[in-house]
């Protein structure tokens, strides 16, 4: 109680106890205030305020990781076509001739006499023989003509076709050493009766036996007798091979 009032009510009880007989004792004074009660409940929620402002960006969802490490290296491709031919290179240096170099010299005459040798044992068996710049050889072996044409071709060299006599007399010679007719170097053109050599020149000699050719188309290859003469022959005979290099 406030002291205006505490006083207040003083004067009112001196008022009242003055008008009165009897006097009642002088009230207390008034005790001290209690302590403050209990916290009330929570009041009504407030209005709802203003939106906040926008938070910072975040990172990207699927952010890509860094590049991997180079794989092992792949298997050997398959080899690639051949590139084409170079140009020619330059000329070398002009060597030494021949009879000037003395080392050349001796290779070289080293080298015929090996050949000599070699030629000389071919010869001695009579496989070989030499005609001028023309050189006739056998492998002993009887075949077909195509066959004779294929294994010359291989050898290097061609068919034996004589030109002249003494290159008929050469194949002679390997024809008695075997004792076999031999296939020559010649064909029959697509005029029956007339005959070629292989690169269908026509023929510069010819030693035909009396009554031959007498095929008419039907005997295309020539071949030759153990006397030398020649005889238009059918081509799937056997006879002795011999090319001419
Ligand atoms: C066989 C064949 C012919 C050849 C005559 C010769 O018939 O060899 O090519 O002309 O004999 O009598
Ligand atoms: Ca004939």
């Amino acid at each position: 109680m406030l002291l205006p009032q505490i006083l207040g009510a003083v004067v009112a009880f001196l008022v009242a106890c003055h008008a009165e007989e009897h006097c009642t004792g002088i009230p207390g004074i008034p005790g001290t205030p209690g302590t403050n009660g209990l916290p009330g409940r929570d009041g009504r929620d407030g209005m709802k305020g203003d939106p906040g402002p926008p938070g910072t960006q975040g990172p990207p969802g699927g952010m890509m990781g860094p590049p991997g490490r180079d794989g092992l290296p792949g298997l050997t491709g398959p080899k690639g076509d051949q590139g084409e031919k170079g140009e020619r290179g330059e000329p070398g240096q002009r060597g030494l001739p021949a009879s000037l170099d003395t080392e050349l010299e001796g290779i070289l005459s080293t080298l015929r006499h090996h050949i000599a040798a070699l030629e000389g044992v071919l010869a001695l068996e009579g496989t070989i023989t030499r005609v001028g710049e023309k050189m006739f050889a056998t492998n002993g072996k009887e075949v077909d003509f195509a066959t004779v044409l294929d294994v010359c071709e291989r050898a290097g060299g061609s068919v034996a076709a004589p030109r002249n006599e003494e290159e008929n007399n050469a194949i002679l010679s390997i024809v008695k050493r075997f004792n076999r007719h031999a296939y020559l170097g010649i064909k029959e053109s697509p005029i029956p009766g007339e005959f070629s050599y292989m690169d269908e020149t026509p023929l510069n000699y010819t030693k035909w036996n009396p009554s031959e050719p007498n095929g008419k188309g039907a005997e295309k290859c020539v071949e030759m007798y153990t006397d030398g003469g020649w005889n238009d022959k059918k081509c799937n005979y056997y006879r002795l091979t011999i090319c001419e290099f």
